[in-house]
């Protein structure tokens, strides 16, 4: 069985965990894992070159969750952190004072970005990072290019004539962890993305999946940055392989993250009806074959279904591993009625 999956950061984490540990329960390899593969296809719209080194949260955030040194609490990070480093920084003005590097985390950022001054593509300074500690899945990310997601907001002082009516725009760290995505975004932006293709490894895993599942994570500036490297939609809708998705919003809330701060900036509702239509399905020319939504959106479902789409609902909140794994195991079942549909 070979799954491939899109995702970002935080959301997509607990989810992979989840399809990890339900295909050791179903696929099981006798000795703890499993023979299933899975691949992580990851979003890179959130990477930033900060203090010199160069940051990819959403790969460092599965990275440290699926080797089980993450910090939990935070949801981003290592557990155990120190910030001797940062203190430094700030003292020497260097790097975002709002925006803490933690000494282990550093070393991450250096392995990185010493692998990339040698000449190393983006994917293979991934490669040699996973080694590191067993997974149990691949993570590549969506391309080698750096494609840093910029937001554009309405800024006050930019119009130059008092006005109030200027604009401007900043790197997606900056408006998410120092605004704390509370500047209206009218929109967003990825650089370089003329120049990007999928990183190596990317179509195939696509292409030879049995099933691909799109994450819960952000359906913007996470999955939608993924979608945006071109190539890819091409490759979703080439591949015989089911695609299902999850929705990130439950109860017309985000499950965690700013969803909601991004939504409406590409004119999309905070609903999980409006994501799977905002992906739109594979017979009208967009991603889903499939589209799974919490218990408490089950009429989301039945809307959809009327249409003629396939749509369930199954428990999204994602408490502990043993709901990752089942969500993960109705995001599977759901893939093998839409191989049946
Ligand atoms: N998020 C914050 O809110 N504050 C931080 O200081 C911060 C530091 C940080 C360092 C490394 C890293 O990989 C992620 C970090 N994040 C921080 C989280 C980051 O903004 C998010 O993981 C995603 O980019 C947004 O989902």
């Amino acid at each position: 069985m070979r799954i491939t999956v899109l995702a970002g950061g935080v959301g997509g984490s607990r989810f992979v965990r989840g399809v990890r540990e339900e295909c050791a329960r179903r696929w099981p390899d006798g000795e703890g894992g499993t023979t299933a593969s899975v691949t992580v296809v990851v979003n890179t719209g959130d990477d930033i070159w900060l203090s010199g080194v160069r940051l990819m949260p959403d790969f460092d955030s599965l990275l440290y969750s699926l080797a089980g040194v993450n910090d939990t609490e935070r949801g981003w990070g290592r557990a155990g952190e120190t910030e001797r480093v940062s203190a430094e920084l700030r003292e020497w003005g260097v790097g975002w004072p709002w925006f803490t590097l933690g000494d282990l985390d550093l070393g991450t950022h250096l392995a990185r970005t010493s692998w990339l001054r040698d000449g190393l593509e983006v994917s293979d300074v991934c490669e040699r990072l996973q080694r590191r500690w067993p997974l149990g899945v691949r993570l590549i990310p969506a391309t080698d290019t750096e494609v840093d997601t910029h937001v554009r907001v309405a800024d006050p002082e930019a119009s130059g004539d008092g006005s109030g009516s200027g604009e401007r725009e900043m790197h997606f760290q900056e408006w998410w962890t120092r605004y704390r995505a509370t500047l209206p975004a009218l929109g967003f932006r990825q650089q370089n993305l003329a120049d990007a293709r999928p990183a190596p490894g990317v179509v195939e895993a696509i292409a030879d999946a049995d099933l691909v599942l799109v994450a819960p994570s952000n359906p913007v500036v996470s999955i939608g940055t993924i979608l945006a490297v071109p190539g890819m939609r091409e490759a979703l809708a080439a591949t015989p392989a089911p695609v299902v998705g999850v929705s990130p919003i439950i109860g017309g809330k985000v499950v965690r993250g700013m969803a909601d701060a991004c939504l409406p900036a590409i004119g999309v509702e905070t609903s999980a009806e409006a994501v799977g239509r905002h992906y739109g399905f594979r017979r009208d020319g967009g991603l889903l074959d499939a589209w799974l939504v919490d218990e408490t959106d089950a009429t989301a479902a039945t809307a959809l279904s009327t249409e003629g789409l396939l749509a369930a609902s199954a428990p999204l909140w994602m408490h502990d591993l043993d709901r990752s794994a089942a969500l993960a195991g109705a995001a599977i079942d759901l893939g093998t009625a839409a191989r049946s549909a």
